[in-house]
């Protein structure tokens, strides 16, 4: 007998789901596959100013949007931009921040940390790239009463969608880094974004400039990330 198409649970529908599954040996070679195309994502800053499509870009939100959250509140807001004057004062505000931070925030050991990458206060990337992705996480929200209450686990949900979102730039062909000035709520005054919202993450994309250079990283190797009880 067939499984029913769907069950209540506390009053709710639950759906019957069909997983996409392999068999054994496609299993292992899907888990490689992905490993070896995620493996060539890198964090690139030489972004060009070729135009990348607002349908690209909203499919790009849309996949960052599947992520798992708390209770399924979906608490992000994801801001698109490629207005070139708002480029530009979002550039002009992350620099001043990003003067400050390398010139007295950060320590010694922290700017040591970076020579590596190579990063400095100049963020051209923020005017160049064809769009900058913002996203803004959501700490709370009103109920259909007009309560307030909180989201849960905010930092943890938004950050799983940043993942995707990463992700999903990285099959387009496009490359993106992930800048967060800091503080950045001059984010909020430029978006005019509500109270409820903070800015989490800074995303410029689009294509990588040709040539592009990216720093001679390494990963760590499963040993050093990975520890398995059996
Ligand atoms: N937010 C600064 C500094 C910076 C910090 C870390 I940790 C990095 O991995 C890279 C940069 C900047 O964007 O330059």
């Amino acid at each position: 007998m067939n499984p029913p198409k769907a069950i209540n649970l506390n009053g709710y529908r639950h759906i019957l789901y069909h997983p996409i599954s392999y068999d054994r040996a496609i299993t292992a070679q899907k888990a490689k596959e992905y490993f070896n195309w995620l493996d060539t994502r890198r964090s690139v800053r030489d972004i060009a100013d070729t135009p990348v499509s607002k349908d690209v870009i909203e499919h790009i939100i849309l996949s960052a949007s599947t992520a798992p959250s708390g209770a399924h509140k979906q608490p992000w807001t994801i801001c698109a931009i490629n207005n070139q004057a708002l480029k530009s004062k979002i550039r002009v505000a992350a620099e001043i921040e990003e003067k400050e931070n390398y010139e007295s925030r950060m320590s010694e050991r922290w700017k040591r940390d970076l020579l590596p990458i190579g990063t400095n206060m100049n963020k051209p990337f923020l005017e160049n790239a064809p769009w900058l992705i913002i996203v803004f996480k959501q700490i709370y929200e009103y109920d259909a009463d007009g309560n307030r209450y909180n989201n849960y686990y905010v930092n943890e949900s938004v950050g799983i969608a940043c993942g995707m979102l990463l992700s999903a730039i990285h099959n387009a062909g496009l490359v993106t880094l992930t800048h967060t000035p800091s503080p950045m709520n001059f984010l909020s005054t430029l978006l005019e974004r509500p109270d409820n919202e903070r800015p989490f993450l800074i995303c410029p994309v689009g294509y990588a400039s040709n040539p592009a250079y990216v720093p001679d990283l390494r990963r760590k190797t499963l040993n050093e990330v990975s520890k398995f009880y059996m």
